[in-house]
């Protein structure tokens, strides 16, 4: 991510994805955290939603 506003916009997905509970971006460590009902979304949904957003997921 490069500025704040990818920050809002990735933690945006805790509304739009239902079954995330808390999605918490940082843009100085460049990484985030997801926190997700597996019942309802699968990571994967979510590595989609990132994805299309235009970002692209690594593992820690
Ligand atoms: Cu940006």
């Amino acid at each position: 991510m490069h500025c704040s506003a990818c920050v809002m916009k990735l933690e945006g997905l805790e509304d739009d994805l239902p079954g995330v509970k808390r999605a918490e971006a940082s843009y100085q460590k460049q990484s985030m955290l997801v926190e997700y009902d597996d019942s309802k979304v699968s990571e994967e949904e979510i590595r989609k939603a990132i994805d299309e957003l235009g970002y692209t997921v690594e593992d820690l």
